[in-house]
């Protein structure tokens, strides 16, 4: 596979400007991560809405990622000029800072660092967050046991307060460096707060810091664009 018109991802999202990084996402916290570092990086891209009620399961979407997850990128101009598709929003995110030089310290301590809070996310916080709603929001909440709901509430106070130790001594999550690690997990916070009105069961307003980075992270004009992309349609 060598070019961005022989990828079966073209046939169903075709590209405009294939010169250009494809994004193939959705609007939900792991699918504007990547939006938002594309924009905080002023990297061009060109976006595609995969719609998760189905478009995730097509045979042009698996065969970029068998994983059937948003977000996906190819990259016509990779390492060494050739293609390059990855899957995976951390590895993204991982990917787009070496590419583009920003949004990961110099210090190499400090890159150490942030792909811990990176990892923290994504294996903690995301995937926590993500199962308290589907057992409030989602399918789950029909289920009369109430220890699923009650197992992951306390996970996430517990990962919340991980945070709130970190954010009462930093501005944001590696020092005060603004990271890929924040473009990870202010996401998530929005999401738990916003889309699945996780406040009360989570105490959160409890974790002032926290509250307050995850206001100062919204409040950038980069991140008001990239929540937006791509469209729902
Ligand atoms: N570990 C993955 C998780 C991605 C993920 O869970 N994506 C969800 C949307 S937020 C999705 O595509 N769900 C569709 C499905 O599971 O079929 C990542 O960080 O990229």
């Amino acid at each position: 596979m060598h070019t961005l018109a022989d990828h079966p991802i073209s046939r169903r999202w075709p590209a405009t400007n294939p010169d250009l990084l494809q994004l193939y996402s959705f609007p939900t916290p792991n699918g504007v991560k990547i939006s938002i570092a594309l924009e905080e990086m002023a990297l061009p891209y060109e976006a595609h809405t995969v719609n998760i009620s189905g478009d995730q399961l097509t045979p042009e979407f698996l065969a970029l990622n068998p994983n059937n997850k948003i977000p996906a990128i190819i990259d016509p101009h990779g390492p060494d000029g050739h293609l390059l598709a990855l899957w995976e929003s951390g590895a993204i995110l991982l990917y787009l800072a070496d590419k583009s030089g920003k949004l990961m310290p110099k210090n190499p301590a400090l890159r150490h660092t942030t792909v811990q809070w990176l990892l923290f996310q994504v294996g903690g916080l995301g995937p926590m967050i993500g199962q308290y709603g589907y057992f409030t929001k989602f399918a789950g909440k029909q289920i009369d046991d109430p220890r699923p709901k009650e197992r992951f509430i306390v996970e996430c106070k517990r990962l919340l307060s991980v945070l709130e130790q970190q954010l009462s001594q930093h501005e944001h999550v590696v020092c005060d460096e603004y990271t890929i690690a924040d473009v990870a997990i202010f996401p998530w916070l929005r999401g738990a707060r916003d889309a699945y009105n996780a406040g009360a069961d989570f105490g959160m307003e409890e974790f002032t810091h926290t509250m307050r980075y995850l206001d100062r992270c919204l409040g950038r004009p980069a991140v008001q664009r990239g929540l937006l992309i791509p469209p729902r349609e």
